[in-house]
């Protein structure tokens, strides 16, 4: 079975990743698997300046799923360069830094400064957490700001190093923003971040994470994920997709795969079983093999060309489609049986 994919210029070897935020800088997973057999460790996203994140709780189980709230907390790019990136290095990881910024220029300083970093193959530009002070830093919810913030990396990064924007799923067409983020210079995309979410005690007649809302993640969202994987596919064939959102299985993998995504990044999944990642990579090759797939590419977008379908149930991309036997794509209930 032939695991290996590329991101538009980024070649990996094996198609699951680690998701941003799940494991700080892939350190805490070492202890339970060799994390150079991934496909590459997503770290969580850098900012300029060591920062503390928001007030506890940050975190809070939901159905099939759980609330974040951490607030980009981490140790800022100096101590990152000086001790996460270098151990990652030694031991061969491939790397993709996630860096987050509260400004466009501070977007720019960290591409600059990380530039020629050992061991970094690509970057992940967070331009979509929900946790902060207010929804104007969401750069990813107006085309516009997610591509200014994107152009500014392409200018700061060596002509080589992919940039991967990251998406997320709390707009009214992701299709727009992934169009103008590509426009702007990503050569791929990361899709989805959480989604903005919110759960209140009702004992106590108060919300339970003390920043109020959070990131919604977990199997919860997983449609969420196929679906835009699906609807920027659709739109954007030849752009690259990392996709995320609720994996927990190699079953899982193959649908965000189907739908369009290239490589596959698993998160939290990671909290009940640190050997997640690797466990579904292996189980995706399984998945393959079982259903006679030579190679992971054969099988990126295939459902696209599978039968008659309606792409993009949402917003003005829906693109109708004609299977084998020349019937239309009207919503059909036969599909859901199949
Ligand atoms: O740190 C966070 O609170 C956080 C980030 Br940066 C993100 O991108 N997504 C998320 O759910 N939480």
């Amino acid at each position: 079975m032939d695991l290996a994919t590329t991101l538009g210029p980024l070649r990996l070897p094996a198609p699951v990743l680690t998701a941003s935020g799940c494991a700080a800088a892939g350190r805490e997973l070492a202890q339970f698997f060799d994390i150079a057999e991934l496909g590459a460790v997503v770290t969580k996203s850098i900012m300029m300046a060591p920062r503390a994140g928001r007030a506890t709780p940050r975190m809070a189980e939901t159905p099939s799923g759980m609330l974040n709230s951490i607030g980009l907390q981490g140790p800022g790019v100096e101590e990152f360069l000086g001790h996460d990136l270098p151990w990652l290095a030694e031991r061969g990881v491939r790397t993709v830094v996630s860096i987050a910024g509260g400004s466009v220029e501070e977007f720019a300083l960290l591409t600059r400064r990380l530039r020629g970093a050992p061991g970094m193959v690509a970057l992940e530009v967070n331009i979509s957490c929900p946790n902060v002070a207010d929804r104007g830093l969401v750069f990813a919810c107006r085309a516009g700001s997610a591509a200014e913030v994107i152009a500014a990396v392409r200018r700061e990064a060596p002509r080589d190093l992919p940039v991967l924007a990251k998406l997320s799923p709390d707009v009214t067409d992701i299709v727009e923003i992934a169009q103008a983020v590509v426009e702007a210079g990503a050569n791929g995309l990361s899709m989805i971040n959480t989604l903005l979410g919110m759960v209140i005690d009702v004992d106590r007649a108060a919300p339970v994470l003390a920043g109020v809302t959070g990131g919604l993640s977990g199997p919860a969202i997983r449609p969420v994920a196929v679906r835009c994987i699906w609807q920027v596919h659709a739109a954007m064939p030849h752009v690259p997709i990392l996709g995320m959102g609720g994996v927990r299985s190699g079953r899982d993998a193959l649908e965000l795969v189907l739908a369009g995504a290239s490589a596959v990044a698993v998160g939290t999944a990671t909290f009940g079983d640190p050997s997640a990642p690797l466990r579904v990579q292996d189980e995706l090759r399984h998945e393959l093999a079982v259903r006679g797939f030579a190679s992971l590419a054969d099988a990126v977008g295939l459902a696209h060309r599978r039968g008659a379908r309606v792409s993009g149930a949402v917003g003005a991309h829906v693109a109708v489609e004609r299977d084998e036997s020349g019937r239309d794509g009207a919503p059909d209930t036969r599909d859901e049986a199949r």
